[in-house]
């Protein structure tokens, strides 16, 4: 895996788009590609044009800008301790990563208190890592999606099916092992159909073992069973299962939603000491205004970040992860 330090520097400005395809984008604009996306789309979010979640988002962003800076300018008058703390607090951050962030920041901008936030940003910009997309990363490659219930597993598992698939023609399978939650074969059974790729269904180790045996395609995601904080016994059958896939390169993704809590993220720690998960996925950054959460799993877990999803669309609602622009989602700059 290439380190995680030497990417950062390339990928510290946005567009999430702008990685080498390991394959040359076939046929990404074909009628029945594009009729394809649309379908997903429709089976992932139940409308074939979401524009209505887009523009409502853009006006709910402009209206937080508006009450930071409000609260902003009432803090004026507050010590730049002070300052610091509420600003993380108000982002989600807290605890000890919120002390250090400060204190670093504080004498950062001792000598011009007005560019606090800045400092922040750049203080926790400089904590984070990028793990360049691992679904694109050339040869046989095995990318497993763990975490919470309900975090968005079984969706990025689909849109870097559809991404590998349909956008840069890679051959991909996808392994099911969640065959406890009803209907969450068949929610994957449709993605894959409207992908045109093959899924397996595995309900233990050996059953695993045999479908990664079988399928010969360059890309295998498997998507898992949610688990709460209590489920410690499926972490465990999970990381037996994953054992199976022997010495291939594997990555397993913590899929976590934005919002989720600091000490939600304590918790998820303990749970997931094994699989000890290479990368993190943030989801659902579309649904919250507090998305500091993320950054604790990232730092609090000393995990590179893969993938940004800011919406359930399938595809195009993952994005490969950027520093900046989850600085942007976490603490925004309010110029
Ligand atoms: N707004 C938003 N919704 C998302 C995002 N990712 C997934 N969802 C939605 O979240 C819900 C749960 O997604 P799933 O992919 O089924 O979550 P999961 O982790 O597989 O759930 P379990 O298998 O039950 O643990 C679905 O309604 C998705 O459409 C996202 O980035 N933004
Ligand atoms: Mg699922």
């Amino acid at each position: 895996m290439q380190a995680a330090g030497d990417a950062r520097g390339a990928r510290a400005t946005v567009p999430a788009r702008s990685r080498a395809a390991p394959t040359e984008k076939p046929e990404s604009g074909s009628p029945s590609s594009l009729k394809t996306v649309r379908e997903l789309s429709v089976l992932a979010t139940g409308e074939a044009f979401p524009l209505v979640k887009k523009i409502r988002s853009e006006a709910i962003d402009h209206e937080l800008r508006a009450i930071r800076s409000l609260l902003e300018t009432m803090s004026q008058g507050k010590r730049p301790r002070d300052r610091a703390g509420l600003m993380l607090q108000a982002a989600g951050i807290e605890g000890p990563l919120a002390a250090a962030l400060a204190k670093g920041a504080l004498r950062a901008a001792r000598s011009n208190p007005d560019r606090l936030r800045e400092v922040l940003r750049q203080k926790l910009a400089a904590r984070l890592e990028v793990l360049p997309s691992p679904a694109d990363q050339p040869g046989p490659r095995i990318v497993a999606c763990v975490g919470p219930t309900g975090a968005g597993k079984t969706t990025t598992i689909a849109k870097l099916a559809a991404r590998a698939s349909l956008e840069y023609g890679r051959s991909v399978s996808v392994i099911t092992l969640d065959t406890y939650r009803v209907g969450a074969v068949e929610q994957m059974r449709r993605f894959v159909e409207l992908i045109g790729i093959p899924l397996d269904i595995a309900r233990d180790r050996s059953q695993f073992a045999q479908a990664l045996a079988q399928r010969r395609s360059d890309l295998v995601l498997v998507d898992t069973a949610g688990v709460s904080a209590s489920d410690s016994a499926d972490v465990k059958k999970l990381a037996h299962c994953l054992e199976a896939a022997g010495e291939r390169p594997t990555d397993v993704l913590l899929v976590v939603p934005a919002g989720i809590r600091a000490l939600d993220v304590g918790r998820l720690k303990e749970l997931y000491r094994h699989p000890r998960p290479t990368g993190l996925c943030v989801t659902k950054l579309d649904e919250t205004s507090q998305a500091g959460g993320a950054v604790h799993a990232a730092l609090d877990e000393s995990l590179p970040i893969a993938y940004l999803c800011n919406g359930p669309k399938v595809p195009e609602d993952i994005h490969d992860a950027s520093i900046q622009a989850l600085v942007d989602a976490v603490l925004p700059s309010l110029t």
